[in-house]
């Protein structure tokens, strides 16, 4: 049984790599509206799939930008590193300290990017500018640099303060609030306890606020596994894309989908402080990815954009502006690439 499934696989992989090239992301992270779609994550043989398609097969002309993606110089290394530590190694006065810099962005008024009077802090911004660029950020080779630049974090102590991750599926009650299974009819629980208790959601529409609200499906979250995270980590020979859309479509995305409704709403789940913890997650993967092999933290290939008439897509490069509407200053792709740089100065406690 086991032999004739990756049989399949190997031709479906083969079919795959000799298909035309699709326009769009095939499946898996939707994009109902461009603010809408609930996170859905893919099953296993399709991330097996991924990892064994070659990135020209879901992606034109990616192989012919290597080149061009290794030109821009390298920005000089960070000379005081810090560490990004595990949530659940933390002592209590640091993670007590943590919880306190996101309750701060709760209560700081906001920068005003979202207009006048919309909004009532930070926080919400920060939500509503992803909820914004969702369908340029997500399902496309963008999506990790983007998730680096640590908006939340960095707002919230000016760059100084490298927030936590949480590694797997680790979700914490300590300080975040429970974690509530499903109701029988699919309806999450507003979180009443915790530093975020009874937290009000505004965005995307601060005349429809709603709780933070959670439910778990067991299912769904235990699909995250060390084997998933290894299969993502590839070899030697994984392309950068590759790697992505493996995370992206399922560690980033069951978690996304089984931690509940504030969390599955992609576009808006950074309204859910875990939000941050489980990207801290994210870009740990993407760093471990790096550091496997030599020039990945200062090359990038893939997509950053497939216009809607079908052309081919619009690559990423270094070049490519991360733009967080002013919430702060943009920054290219190139600043983010290695996390030891002089910009971002972070690496993680273990790999
Ligand atoms: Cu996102």
């Amino acid at each position: 049984m086991k032999l004739m499934t990756f049989a399949l696989v190997l031709l479906a992989a083969a079919f795959a790599s000799s298909a035309s090239i699709p326009l769009h992301e095939p499946r898996g992270i939707e994009h109902a509206s461009p603010h809408g779609g609930r996170v859905k994550a893919i099953p296993w043989d399709e991330a097996v799939q991924i990892m064994k398609t070659p990135p020209g097969g879901f992606c034109g002309k990616v192989s012919s930008l290597d080149t061009n993606a290794t030109e821009a110089q390298p920005r000089p290394k960070c000379a005081n590193t810090t560490i990004r530590p595990e949530w659940n190694r933390m002592a209590d006065a640091d993670k007590l300290s943590y919880v306190r810099a996101v309750k701060c962005l709760m209560d700081t008024p906001p920068l005003g990017v979202w207009g006048e009077n919309a909004t009532r802090s930070i926080w919400d911004e920060v939500a509503w500018v992803h909820d914004q660029l969702n369908v340029r950020i997500h399902g496309v080779d963008t999506f990790l640099p983007f998730h680096r630049l640590r908006r939340a974090d960095a707002l919230v102590a000016r760059d100084q303060l490298h927030g936590p991750l949480l590694r797997l599926w680790f979700f914490t009650a300590d300080y975040f609030g429970a974690l509530p299974p499903l109701s029988k009819t699919g309806d999450g629980t507003c979180i009443t306890d915790g530093a975020f208790a009874n937290f009000t959601v505004r965005s995307p529409d601060p005349n429809h606020s709603s709780c933070l609200s959670r439910g778990e499906t067991k299912q769904t979250t235990d699909e995250a596994t060390t084997a998933m995270l290894d299969l993502c980590h590839g070899d030697a020979t994984t392309e950068y894309t590759q790697h992505r859309r493996c995370v992206e479509q399922t560690i980033h995305a069951v978690m996304h989908e089984g931690i509940g409704p504030t969390m599955w709403l992609l576009a808006t789940s950074p309204n859910d402080p875990v939000f941050f913890l489980h990207h801290g997650f994210v870009d740990w993967q993407w760093k471990r990815w790096q550091d496997a092999a030599p020039g990945r933290s200062m090359t990038i290939t893939g997509c950053a954009e497939y216009p809607a008439d079908g052309s081919p897509c619009i690559p990423l490069t270094r070049d490519t502006v991360l733009t967080t509407m002013g919430l702060i200053p943009d920054m290219t792709v190139g600043d983010v690439l290695d996390t030891e740089n002089d910009v971002m100065c972070y690496t993680y406690d273990e790999f």
